[in-house]
């Protein structure tokens, strides 16, 4: 048998390359938090940073996995490699969405230019909603020219994965009021491409002069928001998506804002990364250390105050 060193370095070569089978077996490994599966990460991150990386959003079943299929078929026709990271929410209904998304995805899984993932953003064992960001990583290193992220556009996640996209495409469908007035709230960050999805639909119209609406109210310099109407089920759009989507792209590289983009989303990255880290050792602490106990009997026998306790537990965290 080879020695755990040189499988590892093995993996990474393979997975270097563009095997297929290697990149499933590593984000296994980072799915199920094997340490080997970090190492792995740490290895083949100088290789990351050439895919790009597009965040697709929106409520529930607008159409974004029948779009990013679609997305998939007309980047393997210009023979750019892809592939597509679906996160879950954590919700009881995951594997019925998962059996859906698979089934429309189908038609891909036997092109090796083509690697489909579901992931959990979130297990029981914690930790999952990093895997995910582990595995966009992963993707990049195997040298994917497009890496497609979906996630369902409510909650938040630990480590948000949209946040590592250089593109956000929000996917709407004729209806969606509640995302209209999410956006205008500022309570949804504004997108770099809004798609108008299911535009067979009669008001389709009325969406887009709504979006529009809410997009005067932003900034007018710099990226112009553009809203496409597309009918994922038939294809229709997809071009005008994927060209806005390289507009995107091109915008943010000339104007040396991907850089910029990178940095934050990094940073956010390493923060959120940290902070996970950082709470699940505090409540660790808070379930085995008898002491946390003690300082716990006291905010509950009112002797202390809740952030007086709070500070006193991150005293001990530093020390
Ligand atoms: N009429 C119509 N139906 C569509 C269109 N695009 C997708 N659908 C249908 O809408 C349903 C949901 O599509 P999905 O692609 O699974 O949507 P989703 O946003 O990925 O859904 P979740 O991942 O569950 O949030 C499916 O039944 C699709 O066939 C479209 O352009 N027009
Ligand atoms: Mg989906």
């Amino acid at each position: 048998m080879p020695a755990p060193g040189r499988t590892a370095a093995d993996l990474a070569e393979r997975l270097l390359a563009g095997d297929k089978r290697a990149l499933a077996r590593a984000i296994s490994l980072v799915e199920n938090d094997d340490p080997e599966g970090w190492a792995l990460v740490r290895e083949v991150y100088p290789k990351t940073g050439r895919a790009s990386m597009v965040g697709f959003t929106g409520p529930p079943g607008v159409g974004k996995s029948t779009l990013i299929g679609r997305l998939v078929e007309h980047a393997r026709a210009r023979e750019r490699e892809v592939a597509v990271l679906s996160i879950d929410p954590s919700s009881p209904f995951t594997h019925g969405a998962l059996l859906g998304d698979r089934i429309r995805l189908t038609d891909h899984f036997l092109d090796p230019g083509v690697y489909i993932r579901s992931m959990a953003s979130r297990g029981s064992l914690g930790g999952l909603s990093e895997a995910t960001l582990q595995a966009a990583l992963l993707m990049d290193a195997s040298g994917k020219d497009d890496v497609f992220l979906e996630t369902v556009g409510v909650g938040q996640a630990e480590v948000d994965i949209i946040d590592h996209a250089d593109t956000v495409v929000l996917v709407l469908m004729p209806g969606s009021g509640d995302s209209i007035q999410a956006l205008k709230a500022g309570v949804m960050e504004i997108p770099d491409v809004i798609a108008v999805n299911k535009a067979d639909h009669p008001l389709t119209d009325t969406m887009v002069r709504e979006i529009r609406g809410v997009l005067s109210l932003g900034p007018q310099e710099g990226w112009r928001v553009p809203i496409i109407k597309t009918e994922a089920s038939r294809g229709e759009g997809v071009d005008e998506l994927a060209e806005k989507m390289g507009e995107h792209r091109e915008f943010i590289d000339s104007e040396g804002k991907l850089a910029e983009r990178r940095r934050r989303n990094l940073m956010n990255e390493v923060v959120a990364l940290a902070a996970g880290r950082l709470r699940r050792r505090l409540e660790a602490q808070v379930r085995d250390d008898p002491s946390v106990q003690e300082l716990l009997d006291e905010v509950v026998s009112r002797r202390l105050d809740p952030a007086s306790a709070a500070a006193k537990l991150l005293e001990r965290e530093g020390g």
